[in-house]
């Protein structure tokens, strides 16, 4: 009786454990969020104007909050803000040498860059409370 019990509670186990591994997986990998793989960084559109990519500004952050520029290029930012919280009322990048640039409820606001070395440059709101980052590669 007692092997029976313990076959089955081994048989459970196999079935168990590769959805267990599974699950475990998925939850690692969404808790590295801090280092976006490659399909989550946004890149610029328009190829034979300026590379452009829109960001759209809500209350708890920017949408697309990493993207990937080239360095040398000129990129224009277009900021969307879509949220009231007064946090994102204006949007700085303190490494590119961008000041804080005010951006009106649902008006586009394009900031242009030209980020000339490679590296990670984030930009904030005007209180460095929510941010992002321009991941720049040559
Ligand atoms: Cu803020």
């Amino acid at each position: 009786m007692l092997r029976l019990l313990l076959a089955l509670i081994a048989m459970l186990i196999r079935l168990i454990s590769p959805a267990l591994i599974l699950s475990l997986a998925l939850f690692l990998a969404a808790c590295g969020s801090d280092d976006p793989s490659a399909e989550d960084r946004a890149q610029p559109t328009g190829q034979n104007d300026v590379p452009t990519v829109e960001i759209a500004v809500h209350n708890d952050g920017y949408e697309p909050a990493h993207i990937q520029l080239e360095s040398g290029t000129t990129t224009r930012l277009i900021f969307t803000r879509k949220g009231e919280s007064p946090c994102i009322e204006k949007v700085t990048i303190p490494d590119l040498g961008v000041d804080p640039v005010e951006l009106p409820m649902n008006e586009p606001v394009a900031i242009e860059v030209t980020p000339e070395s490679d590296g990670e440059f984030t930009f904030t709101c005007g209180m460095d409370m929510v941010g992002g980052t321009l991941m720049v590669q040559s």
